[in-house]
């Protein structure tokens, strides 16, 4: 057979081949095969020289032609392979599939409170202010009327940074700001985080508080009475019935307890038969304290206690939480373990 005859039957022989290619790999297999260094058609070029001169370059012609025709073969074939493979993947997409959900992040239960307790005060006309948590002792003190030998400046209750820069221990120092910047009438509420030397089962150095103050011409008991009551009632249900008792702060005078009937056993001291354990059978459990701001903490911001009265309250945040959400330990909210957290969502 001619050399020529040979080059030429190397198209009918790819086409062949190609007629049993499902797959890329085998087209590229056919590629080496063919065209590559080894391949057939290198293969018959290499007997060129067992050719007379006049004869050769009608030969190379020819290699030439066959050349484009096995390229224009095998990538024809591997388009159409591609094209296939792409109708395929098109064909087994299902646009009415639901797509997947994104990771979605919640806020901490402790969070969530915190916004609902300012919303309830917002919709009241409150204003809502915040400041530092490292703050300096007039503020956290002296202004509050805890004189320094107050028990509350120990060592032992309060984290300082220096004799006179400490972390605060309630968000009082907030009001007492404010005071001093703004004249009567004001309503506020001081939400944060707050720093206090105990770590137990039922603290931890870091809570949360909120705190109210209304200062006024003739704001009385009354009003602090009512608004605390509307307050609760909001957070813990219509049903709740809310309980003040005679107590003691420094900072104001006269000063009150706040009891609510405990969410837990609706007051009844038993669940389910037995003892209920949040209010230990009671039927009554301690949420905040408050009362009217003592005059002697408005002589230290410059208000006329003649001519001003005025209440305020604070509460601690993880307290409202667990009795919102029946929760028993304290440490839940600081564990940050997603399957407690997954439930706030
Ligand atoms: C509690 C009790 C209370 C206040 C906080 C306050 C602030 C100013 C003036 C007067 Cl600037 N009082 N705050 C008053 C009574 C009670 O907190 O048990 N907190 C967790």
């Amino acid at each position: 057979m001619s050399l020529i005859h040979e080059l030429e039957s190397l198209v009918q022989e790819l086409n062949s081949g190609l007629d049993q290619a499902f797959s890329l790999s085998v087209v590229e297999d056919l590629r080496v095969a063919f065209l590559g260094r080894k391949g057939k058609l290198a293969q018959i070029m290499q007997r060129l020289p067992e050719l007379s001169p006049e004869e050769r370059p009608e030969v190379g012609k020819t290699a030439n032609i066959v050349k484009g025709k096995l390229t224009d073969l095998l990538d024809e074939c591997k388009t159409k392979l591609e094209n296939a493979a792409e109708a395929d993947k098109l064909a087994k997409f299902d646009p009415s599939m639901p797509g997947r959900m994104p990771w979605q992040g919640s806020l901490h239960p402790i969070t969530k409170v915190m916004t609902e307790i300012c919303d309830i005060f917002k919709g009241l006309g409150y204003d809502i202010v915040t400041g530092p948590e490292v703050e300096n002792d007039f503020y956290n003190f002296e202004a509050l009327n805890l004189p320094p030998e107050h028990p509350a400046r120990d060592m032992q209750d309060t984290l300082y940074v220096t004799d006179n820069i400490l972390l605060r221990t309630h968000t009082s120092p907030m009001q007492a700001r404010t005071m001093l910047k703004r004249k009567p009438p004001l309503a506020i509420i001081a939400p944060g985080k707050v720093y206090r030397r105990d770590s137990d089962l039922t603290h931890t150095p870091m809570f949360h508080q909120i705190e109210g103050l209304l200062v006024g011409e003739k704001v009385s008991l009354a009003e602090l009475r009512g608004t605390l009551t509307a307050f609760l009632q909001e957070v813990f249900g219509p049903e709740t019935k809310v309980r003040f008792r005679p107590s003691f702060f420094p900072f104001t005078e006269p000063s009150v307890e706040v009891d609510i009937s405990c969410c837990m056993c609706g007051g009844d001291g038993v669940v389910d038969c037995k003892p209920c354990r949040v209010c230990k059978q009671t039927g009554w459990v301690e949420i905040l304290g408050c009362g009217m701001v003592d005059p002697e903490v408005f002589k230290k911001v410059g208000y006329d206690p003649e001519k001003y009265t005025g209440f305020a309250f604070g509460l601690g945040v993880e307290r409202v939480a667990m009795l919102k959400y029946g929760i028993g330990d304290l440490r839940m909210f600081f564990e940050n373990d997603v399957r407690f957290l997954n439930q706030f969502i």
